[in-house]
């Protein structure tokens, strides 16, 4: 019996010694996303990547042991894998992503983690490979100019244990190339805050992106 209570006490204290924090999270994203913390998905995107307009904030509020992992996909609009969006319309364009992102102490208020250049992430979808694709008539998917590359996703990316350490750090893009729309004014920013993607807004069209918060 003795041992028994021993057991619960030890368990007891182990459970109180992990950090947990209650966050809640800002996201706005060109134009779609999916969010896990240590590899629970968290939140996806309310607005679908089939709207081809879809601009919209998301704010939520979750649970974390930290340190933490924060993982999130984030989709550039293309209507299929030429990368394009209105295709065949006047406005026929490679269209463009971004991504911004805020977590606060649920409690505090007080900022604990944002999108920046310290996150690393890996680009799984670019197309077109040539930007002339855009002013072709008949677009075709995967041929010439709109060639397109996928690299596969890996299956535990989300994961906190997954190692990142090979893929590129995010970029930090200005507010005037993202031209971040609607939901994005309706969210009071942080200054340390950045609009991040891969290096290039327009052709890479799927990232993948993690952050640590802790450790
Ligand atoms: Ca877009
Ligand atoms: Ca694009």
């Amino acid at each position: 019996m003795r041992m028994i209570i021993a057991m619960a006490l030890s368990i007891g204290a182990s459970i109180a010694n992990a950090d947990t924090q209650n966050l809640t999270a800002d996201v706005w994203v060109d134009n779609w996303f999916a969010m896990y913390a240590n590899g629970e998905l968290v939140i996806e995107d309310s607005v679908s990547i089939t709207t081809e307009r879809s601009f919209n904030a998301e704010t939520t509020t979750f649970s974390i042991e930290t340190p933490a992992v924060i993982a999130i996909v984030a989709k550039d609009f293309k209507e299929n894998d030429s990368g394009l969006e209105y295709i065949g319309k006047r406005k026929q364009q490679m269209g463009d992503g971004g991504l911004i992102a805020q977590f606060r102490d649920a409690d505090s208020g007080k900022i604990i983690a944002v999108t920046d250049d310290n996150m690393r992430c890996l680009v799984v979808h670019r197309a077109p490979l040539d930007v002339s694709c855009a002013k072709q008539t008949n677009p075709v998917a995967g041929e010439g100019a709109c060639a397109f590359e996928i690299t596969e996703t890996p299956s535990d990316w989300m994961m906190a244990s997954f190692d990142d350490s090979k893929w590129p750090a995010a970029t930090i893009h200005s507010e005037s190339d993202v031209s971040p729309k609607q939901g994005y004014d309706r969210i009071s920013w942080d200054s340390s805050a950045q609009l991040i993607w891969s290096d290039d807004l327009v052709q890479d069209n799927t990232i993948l992106c993690r952050l640590e918060i802790g450790g």
